[in-house]
């Protein structure tokens, strides 16, 4: 062989590895790139991101090292055995680029892993997607749930309403039986009262409205209420007819809880009226047993009492009236009188409606003191 041979033929070799490391170093960088693009996603990216760029410098040096030394073979005037020795050693030099090449495949295998890696996360995200979806159905199916409670507790709340509007007419019912039962027993039920440092007394409910308990009733005129201070203190009479249940017991209770006031007026042609007053309230012995309190009045007759409103009850004997020369009492019968009264509901009985000194509310006849009412009821209750 020619030197000229030789040359042309290294010339060939260096062409051909150039051309080879070329191929080789573009197909490393392709799958460098695959595997970079696989790796982002992967939290081993760094470690295997290094290592590749380690094997791609290695490759690099070791490329590098061949181009110099077929150089310079090409430069030199070599011996057979110079060439001999240089082909081993480019033999060798190959056969670590073949290594390269290997090991860059194991890269892949590993680029393989990575997929396994990617198809476990893609698996992860499957489950993570199921999970939600099933997390959804789960949030859908409580909803449902909620709804359906919220029904019931709607259904419920009706139930509820239902029940109090059933005990409401039950009331009504019983109302109504005992209202009845008073109206056909004709006679007036009787039941006691209890006050402290008193004997307990009997007093009577009213005939209409039913729950007020009758402090006062004329009826007949079969009872005298011509009577005396001590008479009006402690209350005469027959509680089932006639009578007054007394100025002390007034007082203990309406002192104890605040009362209303209901007056039921009846004149001798039938005809019934009454007045209500909202807030009733006797004062002590020692306060002469003042009408302090009345509230608001309603009613039917007219407010022929709000005139004896503070004023001091008095009687034949007792002159607490506001009048120098007379006792309003003397005529008109026991009563709160100011300078006398527009209502004497303890005046004298006359069975035929007419009389002076008789009993009077005078806004239900105008003031007309020639009538006088046949019948009377007062009644109180506590406060609701
Ligand atoms: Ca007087």
């Amino acid at each position: 062989m020619s030197q000229e041979d030789f040359k042309d033929g290294i010339q060939r070799l260096q062409n051909n590895l150039d051309a080879h490391f070329q191929a080789v170093q573009t197909n490393i960088e392709g799958q460098h790139t695959e595997i970079r693009n696989s790796l982002k996603e992967t939290s081993a990216q760094e470690d295997l991101g290094a290592t590749l760029n380690r094997t791609e410098v290695q490759f690099m040096a070791v490329n590098t090292e061949i181009k110099n030394q077929l150089q310079e073979i090409g430069s030199k005037i070599i011996t057979k055995e110079d060439f001999a020795n240089s082909i081993q050693a480019l033999q060798a030099k190959l056969d670590a680029g073949l290594n390269r090449t290997e090991e860059l495949r194991m890269m892949k295998i590993t680029a393989d892993a990575n997929d396994e890696l990617k198809s476990q996360a893609n698996t992860l995200k499957d489950t993570i997607n199921y999970l939600q979806s099933q997390l959804k159905i789960s949030k859908g199916q409580t909803k449902i749930k909620e709804d359906i409670l919220n029904g019931k507790e709607e259904h419920l709340k009706n139930k509820d309403q239902q029940i109090s509007d059933l005990r409401n007419k039950i009331k009504l019912i019983e109302t109504t039986t005992i209202s009845k039962q008073s109206e056909q027993s004709s006679k007036l039920s009787e039941y006691q009262i209890k006050l402290r440092e008193m004997e307990p007394f009997k007093v009577t409910s009213a005939s209409s409205p039913p729950g007020w308990t009758v402090i006062q009733r004329r009826i007949d005129g079969s009872e005298n209420f011509n009577r005396t201070w001590n008479d009006y203190k402690s209350g005469f009479g027959k509680v089932s007819g006639e009578f007054f249940i007394g100025l002390e017991k007034l007082h203990r209770m309406t002192e104890a809880r605040p009362h209303e006031l209901y007056i039921k007026l009846g004149k001798v042609n039938g005809s019934t009226s009454y007045a209500h007053y909202n807030d009733f309230k006797i004062g002590s012995e020692k306060e002469l047993y003042e009408l302090k309190n009345l509230g608001k009045y309603s009613g039917e007759t007219g407010d022929s009492l709000t005139y004896s409103k503070n004023q001091k009850f008095s009687t034949i004997n007792r002159d607490n009236d506001n009048t120098s020369d007379l006792n309003c009492a003397f005529s008109f019968g026991a009563w709160w009188y100011h300078k006398c009264s527009e209502s004497t509901l303890n005046g004298k009985y006359f069975k035929n409606g007419k009389g002076f000194e008789g009993i009077h509310w005078g806004s239900w006849h105008d003031n007309d003191w020639e009538i006088s009412l046949t019948f009377v009821e007062i009644m109180i209750r506590p406060k609701s």
